[in-house]
Parts: C-alpha cells; sequence; structure tokens
C-alpha cells in the first residue's frame, strides 16, 4: 500500500451523531482506495464526543446484553466534549488543509452532520457525501447548500476519481456514480458497474480513534473487525435498504458478489498482526448463503489462518446442521438470525418475510444444539403493529430461546417499502428525515406509552417476569 501522501488530501467526516462504536467499515476501506492512489487522509470523527455511547447504554439498562462498562474502554462522555466540535472541526481543517472533505452518512447522522458542515462552508473545500442515505435519496442531499457533490453507491472508484480531478483541477463533472451542481444546475451521472470485491484494498485503520477497536460483546471489549465476505442479498424485506439497494443497482451486475476466501483472511491476518484483533464480525447480510465447495474452503481457511472468535449473521432459511456443526468446529461464537417479529402474518404481509415460526424454531434449536449464542434481531412499531402484534414477538422468543436480543424500533428509512406505507398511513411525511434511533412512529393502534413500556421491560417479558 502507498502510503507517500503527495498526491493530495481527504478528510474524512464521520458524524456519528449517538455515539455507536465500531470501525467504520466503508470509510476504512474507502481510505485504503485513496492511500493506495497516493493521497493522504485523516478522519473528523464525532463518535467519542457527540454523545455517549446511546444504544449501549440503553440495552445496559434494559438487560438486553452482559453488563459492561463502556466508560472504562471509552472514557466519561461528557457535554462539554460535545461543545468542543465546532472547534475541533475548525481546527483539523487550518491544520490538515484538505483538498476534498468526504463525508459519510447514515440517514440519523444527517440532520447533525450537516450542521457541521455548515461551520466551515465559506471554507470553499469541496465536499462531497456518500453512504446509505445519499445512496437512497440523492436528490435531497444534493440540495444541500453545504454539499457539492453526491456519490450513488459504492465509492471505492469514484470517490479516488473524483479526488483526482479536484487536486489536478481537471473537470469533475462527468465521474460515474456522482451527482454534482454545475453552474446552478445539477448533473446526474450513470452509476458505474458494481464493485469486484476481489480488486477492495484492506481497511485502513489509522485514521481512526481506537477506542473504536473495542466492542463491547459478552460483557466485554473485545478488539474487533468488521469484515466482508460477501455484499448483497438475496430477500426483499420491506424494511431493509438492501431491497432498495438491489432495485437501484439492477442492471450494473450481479448484485451478490463473493469475495476470494483467500483475498478475506489476508485482510484479516493484517489487521489481526497491525492492530491485534481478537474477534471478527462478518457484516454479510446473509452468510450462510455460501456454495459448500466455498464453505468448506473458508472453514479450512480460517482455521488454519485466523482462528478466533467470530460472528455471523445469517436468514433461518440457510442454517443447516452440518455447516453449523463446522462452524463451531472453527470458533464460531455467535450466529445472528433475523427474526424481526413474532407473527408469521404480519411478516408475510408486511416484512415480506416468508418464513414460518416452525423454521425459525428449527434454526434456533440447530445453533443451540451445538451450544452457539445466538442473538435473535427484533423491529417493533411497525406500521399496522399493535399490542396484539406484538405479544406474538413476544411469545416466539419465550418459545426460540435466543441467547441475546436486539430490539429496535422500526427506522423508516428512505427508499425502503416501509418508508412508503408509513407515508401512505400518514405516519411521517414524505421527506422526514430520521434524526436519531429513538424515535418511532406515533400511532393510535400502539400508543408510545405502550411502546416505551414493552421497549423497557421486552426482556422482563421475555423471561416471564411479566406476563402478557
Ligand atoms: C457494519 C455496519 C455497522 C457498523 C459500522 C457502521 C458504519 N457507519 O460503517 C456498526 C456496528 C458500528 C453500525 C452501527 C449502526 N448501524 Co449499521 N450497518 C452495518 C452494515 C451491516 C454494513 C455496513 C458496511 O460496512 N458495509 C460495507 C461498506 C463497504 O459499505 P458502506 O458502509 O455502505 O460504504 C460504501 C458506500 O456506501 C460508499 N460510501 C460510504 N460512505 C461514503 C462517503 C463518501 C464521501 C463516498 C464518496 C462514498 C461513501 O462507499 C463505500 C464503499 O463502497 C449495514 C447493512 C448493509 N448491508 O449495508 C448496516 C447499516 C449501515 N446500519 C444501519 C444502522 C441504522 C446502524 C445504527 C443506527 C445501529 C442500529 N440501530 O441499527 C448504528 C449507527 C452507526 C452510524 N452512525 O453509522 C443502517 C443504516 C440505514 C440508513 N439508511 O441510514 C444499515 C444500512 C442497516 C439497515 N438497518 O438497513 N453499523
Ligand atoms: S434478509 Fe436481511 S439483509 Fe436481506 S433483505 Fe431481509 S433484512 Fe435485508
Amino acid at each position: 500500500m502507498s502510503m507517500t501522501g503527495n498526491k493530495g488530501k481527504v478528510l474524512f467526516v464521520y458524524p456519528n451523531s449517538e455515539g455507536y462504536g465500531g470501525v467504520p467499515n466503508g470509510i476504512a476501506l474507502l481510505s485504503g482506495c485513496l492511500r493506495q492512489a497516493g493521497f493522504e487522509t485523516k478522519c473528523f470523527d464525532t463518535t467519542f464526543l457527540k454523545s455517549p455511547p446511546l444504544d449501549h447504554m440503553n440495552r445496559q439498562r434494559y438487560g438486553t446484553v452482559d453488563k459492561s462498562d463502556a466508560s472504562m474502554t471509552w472514557g466519561e462522555w461528557s457535554p462539554e466534549l460535545s461543545k468542543k466540535i465546532p472547534e475541533l472541526f475548525i481546527k483539523i481543517i487550518d491544520e490538515f488543509k484538505p483538498d476534498v472533505i468526504a463525508v459519510s452518512f447514515a440517514e440519523m447522522d444527517y440532520i447533525y452532520g450537516c450542521s457541521l458542515l455548515e461551520i466551515i462552508h465559506d471554507k470553499k473545500i469541496p465536499i462531497i457525501a456518500g453512504g446509505v442515505f445519499p445512496t437512497l435519496c440523492p436528490e435531497i442531499v444534493i440540495e444541500n447548500p453545504c454539499i457539492d457533490a453526491v456519490c450513488i453507491g459504492e465509492g471505492e472508484d469514484a470517490l479516488v476519481e473524483f479526488a483526482e480531478c479536484i487536486v489536478e483541477r481537471r473537470d469533475y463533472s462527468n465521474v460515474k456514480n456522482i451527482w454534482l451542481k454545475k453552474d446552478g444546475v445539477v448533473v446526474k451521472n450513470p452509476l458505474r458497474p458494481l464493485k469486484d470485491m476481489n480488486m477492495l484494498p484492506f481497511q485502513d485503520w489509522s485514521i481512526f480513534d481506537q477506542r473504536h477497536f473495542y466492542k463491547p460483546y459478552c460483557g466485554g471489549f473485545p478488539k474487533t473487525a468488521f469484515i466482508e465476505l460477501s455484499r448483497g442479498c438475496h430477500f426483499d424485506c420491506t424494511y431493509c435498504c438492501n431491497t432498495a439497494r438491489k432495485k437501484l443497482f439492477k442492471g450494473l451486475g450481479n448484485y451478490i458478489r463473493h469475495r476470494d476466501v483467500d483475498k478475506t483472511i489476508d485482510e484479516i491476518v493484517y489487521l489481526k498482526g497491525k492492530w491485534g484483533i481478537e474477534v471478527i464480525f462478518f457484516i454479510d447480510d446473509n452468510f450462510l448463503a455460501i456454495r459448500e465447495e466455498r464453505f468448506n474452503y473458508f472453514c479450512e481457511q480460517y482455521q488454519n489462518r485466523v482462528n478466533l472468535p467470530f460472528y455471523i449473521q445469517t436468514r433461518s432459511e440457510t442454517i443447516r446442521e452440518d455447516f453449523v456443526k463446522r462452524l463451531n468446529e472453527i470458533n464460531v461464537s455467535t450466529i445472528a438470525i433475523g427474526v424481526e417479529h413474532g407473527s408469521e402474518e404480519y411478516r408475510k404481509k408486511y416484512m415480506h418475510r416468508m418464513m414460518s415460526n416452525d423454521e425459525l424454531k428449527r434454526s434456533f434449536d440447530i445453533v443451540h444444539k451445538y451450544g452457539i449464542r445466538t442473538t435473535a434481531n427484533i423491529i417493533m412499531a411497525l406500521p399496522y403493529e399493535d399490542e396484539n402484534y406484538f405479544k406474538e414477538t413476544i411469545k416466539l422468543l419465550r418459545v426460540l430461546k435466543p441467547s441475546s436480543v436486539t430490539l429496535s424500533y422500526l427506522q423508516t428509512f428512505h427508499g425502503t417499502m416501509m418508508h412508503e406505507m408509513a407515508v401512505k398511513e400518514g405516519y411521517i411525511k414524505k421527506d422526514y428525515i430520521i434524526p436519531d434511533t429513538r424515535n418511532f412512529l406515533v400511532m393510535n393502534r400502539f400508543p408510545p406509552d405502550r411502546i416505551r413500556h414493552y421497549y423497557e421491560n421486552f426482556r422482563k417479558y421475555i423471561d416471564g417476569e411479566l406476563e402478557i
């Protein structure tokens, strides 16, 4: 990897508004790409300044994760830290003097992130925005006066090309995947083919605060790496950004892509050697949607070359006993399975999730048979959901007995079908941007105080301490 950094400078901005720790894999990869192309990179990151780790604190408070003290690893947070952000942002820009500012947005970080960009608007540095939110609604993001360009979809090649045009003072108005403003008009360039995952560089972790490396897990804070072995998902759940992206990327190549096992393991070995990682978190949306031959090769190589505990997420339909048995032999630590809702009827009708409750039970039982930890992901406060529907979720979890649960309020992300449903029912306006993940839909059929009650007492309901 070239580290000369004499081509130009790019400053990433990660406006993480809720203190969610963990290396943002997308930025780490993009930094790897820019460095490979000869750029110098840095990251202005608000994770440990803007807010305490809200999600972690909530989960501790309501008993859905093992107890662990975040302040020991991440430090104590105080409002004073948040007040320093504008000053620190200006300082890094004045000292680093970036040629380009590259900001990565998830939807709930957009409003906060834009307030930061306003502070430095007068510095006249080109600002490009990318990430899942700009990808799914570029028309909103490009209208922001502080933002000069928007990257739709994958940024590995687009960002490097854009930054090269800026530093070489070339015309950048026809870079594929990018929308930009030129003489007051929005130029919308076409999309490029989807990225061949074998051309990805290793993630560059050097630009991050090292506190990101420690992720709460099973009561501790092991150094954790997010790794992609594949991209994309075959399914079409109505609340999921993948469904929306798949539609958008139609015709640009296979949405589901696989990275060579050897290359992926090389990256893990590199990160392990350089940063001492202790746990691997495969962020593939559906890890076990994998051909048998590839699976066997992965297991063999992982066992020989890595052998660290690891975490995967997968659909229940992909759980096979022979695969689970083998995963157990190679140190799998947790298998997360999307349950999302307890009612078969609700799942089918509104979430486009066709698996039965028996099927879910089958998959959890197989994983538990091998003593492997499970996590069930659950969404609540959905359109058309009421208290009775929600009780179905509690009932099912009592049967599945997952080792842990992740409960989230539905977030009506732009581009998803759930967003359309919520607009249609009048719960949100079409252009409503999610300000934070503590918000939920306000509905007569499932009143806010009941939603909050179930959210706060979820563990007690699952454990049978509270009756339904
Ligand atoms: C790994 C992961 C995490 C990690 C890392 C987060 C991060 N910011 O990278 C952790 C565990 C910390 C995390 C936390 C959260 N996550 Co998360 N996470 C994921 C996951 C599974 C994979 C993301 C990933 O790394 N993909 C691989 C990389 C390479 O892709 P990428 O990040 O999209 O980046 C590419 C492009 O978007 C683009 N790009 C990205 N940034 C930029 C910037 C510029 C300038 C340019 C040009 C291009 C560009 O180029 C990159 C390379 O191609 C996705 C699901 C998914 N399949 O996308 C959810 C997802 C991103 N998470 C989501 C959410 C909601 C959260 C949380 C709020 C937790 C929660 N309650 O669910 C927090 C918020 C953290 C935050 N502020 O970002 C949502 C976001 C939805 C949305 N529309 O905003 C997703 C899409 C899942 C979902 N529910 O559908 N998450
Ligand atoms: S299976 Fe998971 S990743 Fe795939 S569309 Fe459904 S929620 Fe999204």
